[in-house]
């Protein structure tokens, strides 16, 4: 029976508007731990995890702030993290604003480097947040952790990052607004960048179909981190930052029932819930039903592919 943890990472420190702490608690009253535990899983909730209070350095760009907060959560992110790992189950951390990824991806690393395996990243996120620290203008560390994850200079007051991942096993999916900085250092990196143009010429499917080839050709894990702006925000308007374009109902469901298919996902991130914005909880409910395609629940269950 394949196991999966739930891990309530309650962190708005990496941005500035109040409500993401509420995100954990929204996603077990729309029924998460129910719809896995549904689909055959066995299911155990780690509860909700708290901040150590750490202390962090100043930082060079004056514009960040609750760097300590977002140090702390990534201290204790990336050890739980790795642990339900190295339990054999697959971690999914209910946000939480995205700066929770600092954490549990270092953590996925930590986890794929004992285990000699090669970790991939899946990025569903209207934004690149690949800024560093000292080049983020609006300060909020919510748009870094890319960046820390591909081992870009910047985050000194962070610990290393355990085995940057080369460019090529990071793939961004669903982009649409891209910072000025981030813009150019992307244009050094290469990093699949399906942006929203990306996706409408080709469709959801080819673009993904491609990167998951590559993970399973390397026998590699892969990371999943959902933002909630990944959605238009006409399905999911419970996020700060929403950005119009995104992907429909159904584009996101195929995107999780494809994840499904192959087999290939060792941990996931939710990220960005705000509930205090959201409307008769349909965001927190979209989030659980994709999940729940993420982990198997379909229509018919044989191959329904068109002949
Ligand atoms: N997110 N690029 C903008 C900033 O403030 O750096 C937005 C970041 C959004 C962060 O998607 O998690
Ligand atoms: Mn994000
Ligand atoms: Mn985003
Ligand atoms: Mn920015």
């Amino acid at each position: 029976m394949p196991k999966t943890i739930l891990i309530g990472a309650p962190i708005d420190a990496g941005q500035r508007r109040p409500g993401c702490l509420m995100g954990p608690a929204a996603y077990r009253v729309a029924g998460l731990a129910q719809a896995i535990a549904g689909l055959g899983h066995a299911v155990t909730d780690w509860g909700d995890l708290a901040c150590p209070e750490v202390a962090a350095p100043p930082c060079p760009n004056p514009a960040v702030h609750s760097l300590a907060e977002v140090l702390g959560w990534t201290q204790v992110l990336s050890g739980r993290v790795a642990a339900a790992l190295d339990e054999g189950a697959m971690p999914v951390v209910l946000g939480g604003d995205h700066s929770l990824a600092l954490g549990s991806v270092a953590g996925a690393a930590t986890h794929a480097a004992r285990a000699g395996r090669p970790l991939f990243l899946l990025w569903l996120d209207a934004h690149s947040d690949f800024h560093t620290p000292l080049t983020t203008t609006s300060g909020n560390l919510h748009g870094t952790p890319v960046a820390y994850i591909a081992g870009r200079a910047g985050f000194d007051a962070f610990p290393p990052f355990p085995a940057p991942l080369p460019a090529d096993r990071i793939c961004l999916y669903g982009i649409r607004s891209v910072d000025p900085a981030e813009h150019a250092a992307l244009l050094d990196h290469d990093i699949a960048i399906n942006d929203m143009r990306v996706l409408d010429e080709h469709g959801v499917v080819a673009p993904l179909r491609a990167f998951l080839e590559q993970v399973a050709a390397a026998g590699g894990m892969l990371h999943v981190s959902l933002d909630v702006d990944f959605l238009d925000p006409a399905i999911a308007p419970a996020v700060g930052t929403t950005v119009p374009g995104g992907t429909t109902f159904r584009e996101a469901h195929l995107v999780m029932e494809l994840l499904h298919e192959s087999g290939l996902v060792t941990s996931l991130d939710l990220v960005e819930l705000n509930p205090f914005l959201d409307d008769r909880g349909m965001t927190a409910r979209l989030m659980v039903d994709l999940v729940g395609s993420l982990m198997g629940r379909k229509v018919f269950d044989r191959p329904t592919r068109a002949k």
